[in-house]
């Protein structure tokens, strides 16, 4: 097998390269261990518009993988990344074209960074290299790389949702957007739906490609062990002192509005309502850090989010009790995993969602003898592998309430019976044998 040549927007940052801390990139390494790797992308820095016309790239290599990488002038990561990438396609995929602020100029831009990336990428290609492009920012990249003469095979992965055709079909130009997708041996999402949905469009604008499904994993072994082994860390043993005995229920989610976060909240109020020997009973912990904050979209969303926070905990708190320990900066992943082990049930309810890692994660760090209960939204991707969590509707606060209820009510014996069929899934689709199904179908293609 040839190179392989992974291309995301962002790459690992120099101090994870040793290291990787998570996702695509520990996902990556268990994938092509031993295996030549070139990974390209946005280096993370910001130069003026000046500096952009004789950028180079900057190469650096560690054990087996060579990291390539560019930078952004001010105004490309406005209109290529802020712009046309989280302010209009990330809106669209997760179904809400209300949030979409398009703007032609970011178009524009959007289709000149991925030329760009194109032309600084061609010259580093061998021949016999697979090249794998990753998610939404880069969905014209294939394409101009084989205006820039390649001819390897090139896969591409979308990360998050696709939508029908009707509600692409928002987009000024989706077709050719659409049409330019051609240009990849393998189209790869998450969900049978988003690959209904990719192959509604293609047959629209008459591209005689399918896409297939392949649903990303983490690594449960680690994670598991990261909650055992964290359990004695001193923050740990400090948030379960605070419980006092009491349940805790957890909420990890990236401040996004496609997590679903304000209606979660309000489905908690109602819950509060209805079953209100609750009070002062249980602790729920959410842990939201602050992501994309210079995006309009997700200013207005934080003030939102804290409004309900500050109405909830100031109607229904007391001078010993907050309904809702809310946190607005990330947490270390090594905590993360002991804070699941102690948890008893996790609020993972996003509106849409390409996958979910989280309730892969939540699943991997119980154990058996008193597992926590996962509360699942039927939109995540990961809700057809997980049917034995409490699937709800997000949008139906009685139904979250109710499912809040039933997880705190649950005999342990259910709540071993749920764990123990929700596991195999989790163990069988690791981060590394997505990463492998992947790249073996697109090895099979034969190169044109
Ligand atoms: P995300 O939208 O980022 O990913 P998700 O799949 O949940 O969503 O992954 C988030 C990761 O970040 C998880 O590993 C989680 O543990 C971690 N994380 C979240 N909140 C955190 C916090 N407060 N502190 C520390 N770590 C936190 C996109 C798509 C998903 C898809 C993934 C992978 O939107 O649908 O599952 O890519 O393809």
């Amino acid at each position: 097998m040839g190179r392989l040549v992974i291309v995301s927007n962002r790459v690992p940052a120099v101090r994870e390269r040793a290291q990787p801390a998570g996702g695509l990139a520990v996902a990556l390494r268990d994938a092509v261990q031993g295996q030549e790797c070139l990974w390209f992308g946005w280096s993370g820095q910001q130069i003026s518009d000046d500096e952009g016309e004789d950028r180079r790239v900057s190469i650096d290599t560690v054990d087996n993988v060579t990291y390539a990488t560019v930078d952004l002038t001010k105004s490309e990561y406005n209109g290529f990344y802020e712009g046309y990438s989280n302010g209009i396609l990330w809106p669209l995929c997760h179904y809400r074209a209300g949030l979409m602020s398009y703007s032609r100029q970011d178009r524009h831009t959007y289709h000149a960074v991925n030329t760009m990336f194109a032309q600084k990428l061609a010259p580093l290609l061998k021949s016999d290299d697979l090249i794998w492009v990753h998610d939404y920012h880069l969905f014209p990249l294939g394409l101009a790389l084989r205006e820039q003469g390649i001819k390897c095979r090139i896969g591409f992965f979308l990360h998050i949702p696709f939508p029908p055709w009707s509600l692409m079909r928002a987009l000024p130009g989706a077709e050719k957007l659409m049409r330019s997708l051609r240009a990849y041996d393998v189209m790869g999402v998450q969900t049978e739906d988003d690959a209904r949905n990719v192959n509604e469009g293609f047959s629209v604008v008459g591209v005689p490609a399918q896409a297939r499904v392949f649903p990303i994993g983490i690594d449960p072994e680690s994670f598991q062990q990261q909650a055992s082994s964290g359990l004695d860390n001193p923050e740990v043993q400090k948030l379960k002192k605070s419980l006092r005995g009491l349940p805790l229920i957890i909420g990890v989610d990236r401040m996004d509005y496609s997590k679903g976060l304000p209606e979660r909240f309000r489905a908690y109020e109602v819950f509060l309502r209805k079953y209100p020997e609750y009070r002062g009973k249980v602790i729920y912990l959410q842990i939201t850090p602050v992501s994309r904050g210079s995006v309009p979209e997700y200013k207005v969303l934080r003030e939102e989010l804290d409004g309900v926070v500050g109405h909830i905990n100031g109607t229904y708190g007391d001078f010993d009790w907050v309904p809702i320990r809310y946190l607005t900066h990330p947490v270390p992943r090594e905590l993360l995993a002991p804070f699941f082990r102690l948890s008893h049930a996790a609020l993972v309810t996003p509106l849409r969602d390409g996958m979910n890692l989280v309730a892969k994660e939540y699943v991997a760090a119980q154990d058996a003898k008193d597992p926590g209960v996962l509360i699942l939204s039927r939109f995540a991707g990961a809700a057809p592998e997980m049917e034995d969590a409490l699937l709800v509707n997000p949008h139906d606060a009685d139904e979250v309430a109710d499912a809040l209820h039933k997880s705190l009510s649950m005999s342990l014996s259910e709540r071993q019976l749920r764990w123990k069929r929700l596991k195999p899934d989790v163990w069988r689709v690791t981060a590394g044998s997505w990463a492998r199904s992947f790249i073996t179908a697109l090895a099979e293609v034969r190169s044109e």
